[in-house]
């Protein structure tokens, strides 16, 4: 039953897990790629608990996929799976500060309450324009395309606007047969098409200054401290698998800079 995994790159197969195929589009896109396992800790590359009531147990699994590559400094993907409680694909590529790229982020999650839908090319410095125009004047067209066929997601906080692009995807989706008809026939898509962008401007990326790296490192920092201070899964990770392991995987996993 509970696979074994020695190390971040052995594939993830949890059953009932709805996000695999994602995560099986993300990682043949990066076949050409390199890609070299990302030292994570045993008990977060597998973590297995219960929750629920004694009445209704429901077995929680949280794992963990990560790898390096030559210009990308931790690509990891969160894949928690919770029966009919959730399943989420958090899947973010952190780029090395060497290079003028920005992370790559998806959001893909589903409650009991519907789905939670987010992907972007977030900046490291939303004010920097030699960091973000060359990336929005691509990704806007693949933004337009895909969000007139998605109901926006709403609001998000205004302290938040600094890390998202003006590309940011985001919609809410009923559970059942719509919603899963979007999913496979648009959000799959976009997530391809968003992550085939991004693949494509990393493999132009050149080496950059000492100077320039030490500037996006910063902006890469910020954005980093803030999503793990924010996590908006801190509360669903702490009632699956306990405090003390959820602040460890927040920050020495999740967002490790
Ligand atoms: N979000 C994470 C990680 C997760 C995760 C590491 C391991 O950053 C899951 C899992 N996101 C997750 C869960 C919820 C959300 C919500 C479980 C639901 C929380 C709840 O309702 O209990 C996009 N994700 C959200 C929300 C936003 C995002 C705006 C709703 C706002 C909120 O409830 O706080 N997350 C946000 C974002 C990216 C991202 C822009 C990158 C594209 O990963």
């Amino acid at each position: 039953m509970s696979p074994t995994r020695l190390k971040s790159t052995d594939p993830v197969d949890i059953p009932g897990w709805t996000w695999q195929p994602f995560l099986e589009d993300a990682i043949k896109a990066m076949n050409s790629l390199n890609i070299e396992s990302y030292p994570v800790k045993d008990e977060f590359l597998f973590k297995q608990d219960q929750t629920g009531s004694k009445a209704k147990p429901v077995t929680v699994t949280t794992a963990t996929w990560a790898c390096k590559t030559e210009k990308f400094r931790q690509v990891r993907a969160a894949c928690v799976s919770a029966g009919g409680a959730a399943s989420v694909l958090n899947f973010v590529i952190n780029p090395l500060a060497r290079f003028d790229l920005p992370f790559f982020g998806g959001d893909l999650v589903t409650l009991p309450a519907g789905h939670l839908l987010a992907l972007d090319l977030q900046p490291a410095d939303k004010s920097d324009e030699s960091h973000t125009q060359p990336v929005w004047d691509r990704l806007l067209p693949l933004f337009e395309h895909w969000r007139s066929k998605l109901p926006d997601g709403g609001p998000i906080p205004d302290e938040a606007q600094p890390f998202f692009s003006p590309g940011f995807l985001w919609t809410r989706l009923p559970l059942g047969e719509e919603g899963d008809h979007l999913i496979e026939t648009v959000v799959r898509p976009a997530f391809n098409e968003y992550l085939k962008l991004y693949l494509e401007l990393a493999a132009t990326a050149q080496p950059v200054s000492d100077s320039r790296r030490d500037h996006l490192l910063a902006g890469q920092r910020r954005y980093t401290d803030y999503r793990a201070e924010k996590d908006p899964a801190r509360g669903m990770l702490t009632r699956f698998h306990g405090g003390e392991w959820t602040e460890e995987y927040i920050h020495t996993v999740l967002f490790d800079l």
